[in-house]
């Protein structure tokens, strides 16, 4: 099944030519009406014209988050305000949102890639969409919500947050899919527990979690729990929102990047070079249709694979591996690289162990410290003092012979680490502070 068959199972070479073509498009469009990119291209020496081949494409600057920081609030955008339907935006950690426009036509291609999105992912028309992705700035709410319209699918507007009216809703109206971040998933499925209500028996059959990094094993997780087949979704506001990769549910291997619409490259971020198809870097993306702000090899600091390798679902698009992280997420301990999602995948392989987590960094005498902080179940942690202990040095070792770095585990109580609606917060670097 597809939304879009001719598209999404366009020969390579006609997908290439069409990239080719949308792509020399962009360039001239931006050229002509964005300042920043005018100069960024007068200074790379390149412009619509003199880009031949997809292999011009190393020949154009890349754009980085600080540039449309800088360019606050408007002035990335490559068409006059009137044009501009909506406005979304990303919360930084620090300082001002990065903001987006998209026109109609804009919103329209969203919808359409979102509507693909839900139909690999193995939705159709007589589904009823649970949406608790957050309404607002974000762009997973509306995104989600659009996509499930154009496809004709029945959406309950829910938001995240108040997770008991969730659970009602859920039971009450019968909804048959979930979408939320894969943490919410889980802190649904436990408040659900809570009130006597066993996910399982709802009618959820299928979970479109993303927004956040989540392992294999959390998925293995998931799935255990809510009953249901759980597919990754990617996307990020800079270029888009939600629905601009996705996991085939024939497969659940690798996410499909809608390729007519988005050029995909794997960089060495240090470098900045151009690497081959199946080597792990940071993903670049190039907007090829995008009215309101197209984005020139846009650096979104997420760290995976590119294969072009045939799917059996019959999707001739590209796919990336599931995210290992973002590179600017990667905590360097005692000069080791460790990502959050390596500890996750030891900590989900543990019985016992409950994927509520949590990584505290610091800096002791001049040294690294990493503290584990993770949940294990009520009949653990009811346990005898000299269970626990033998089981948080069992969860130690492995993560030093894994991944070479000394840690100390320390399994807390049941719900005692703070739950997320959205996204979740796994990480506390304290050395940050000094
Ligand atoms: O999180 C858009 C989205 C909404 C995606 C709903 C999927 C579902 P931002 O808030 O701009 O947009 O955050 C984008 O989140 O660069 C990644 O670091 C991370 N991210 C998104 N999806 C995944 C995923 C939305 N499936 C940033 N796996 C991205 C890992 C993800 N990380």
């Amino acid at each position: 099944m597809f939304f879009n068959e001719d598209f999404e199972t366009l020969p390579r070479e006609a997908l290439r030519a069409l990239q080719l073509k949308r792509l020399k498009a962009m360039v001239a469009r931006v050229q002509e009406s964005v300042p920043f990119y005018q100069e960024a291209l007068k200074k790379a020496d390149v412009n619509a014209d003199s880009i031949t081949s997809l292999e011009d494409l190393s020949r154009l600057p890349f754009t980085y988050k600080q540039d449309m920081r800088d360019s606050y609030p408007y002035r990335m955008f490559a068409v006059p305000m009137e044009e501009i339907v909506r406005i979304h935006a990303s919360s930084g950690t620090t300082g001002k949102p990065t903001v987006v426009g998209y026109t109609k036509k804009d919103i329209e291609n969203w919808s359409e890639l979102m509507a693909r999105s839900f139909v690999a992912a193995g939705v159709n028309r007589g589904d009823i969409i649970h949406n608790a992705y957050g309404y607002g700035l974000f762009t997973g709410g509306l995104g989600a919500h659009y996509g499930a319209e154009r496809l004709g699918a029945s959406v309950i507007p829910m938001s995240g947050g108040n997770t008991k009216k969730q659970i009602m809703i859920m039971q009450d109206f019968g909804s048959t899919v979930l979408t939320c971040t894969p943490s919410y998933s889980l802190f649904m499925a436990e408040a659900a527990k809570e009130e006597g209500i066993d996910f399982r028996e709802l009618k959820l059959k299928v979970g479109i979690f993303g927004a956040e990094p989540w392992s294999e094993e959390m998925r293995a997780d998931i799935e255990a729990k809510l009953n249901l087949t759980a597919v990754d979704i990617y996307g990020l506001s800079e270029i888009m929102g939600p629905g601009v990769a996705i996991e085939c549910h024939q497969a659940k291997k690798g996410l499909h990047i809608w390729e007519d619409h988005f050029i995909p490259e794997i960089i060495n971020p240090e470098t900045g070079e151009v690497l081959g198809e199946g080597e792990e870097g940071e993903l670049v993306i190039t907007t090829i249709t995008k009215e309101g702000i197209p984005l020139i090899r846009y650096r979104t600091r997420d760290i995976t694979s590119l294969t072009y390798e045939p799917c059996v679902c019959g999707r001739t698009h590209a796919r990336i591996t599931r995210m290992s992280g973002r590179s600017d997420d990667m905590l360097i301990i005692r000069g080791v690289n460790v990502f959050p999602s390596q500890i996750e995948s030891i900590l989900m392989s543990v019985e016992g162990v409950e994927p509520h987590y949590l990584l505290i960094v610091d800096r002791k005498e001049n040294l690294d410290t990493l503290e584990v902080q993770v949940e294990v179940g009520e009949h653990l942690f009811s346990d005898e003092i000299k269970h626990l202990q033998a089981l948080s040095q069992r969860i130690e070792k492995q993560i030093k012979e894994m991944l070479g770095v000394t840690s100390r585990v320390r399994l807390v109580e049941p719900k005692s680490i703070a739950r997320s609606e959205g996204k979740a917060k796994r990480v506390i670097d304290n050395r940050k502070k000094a």
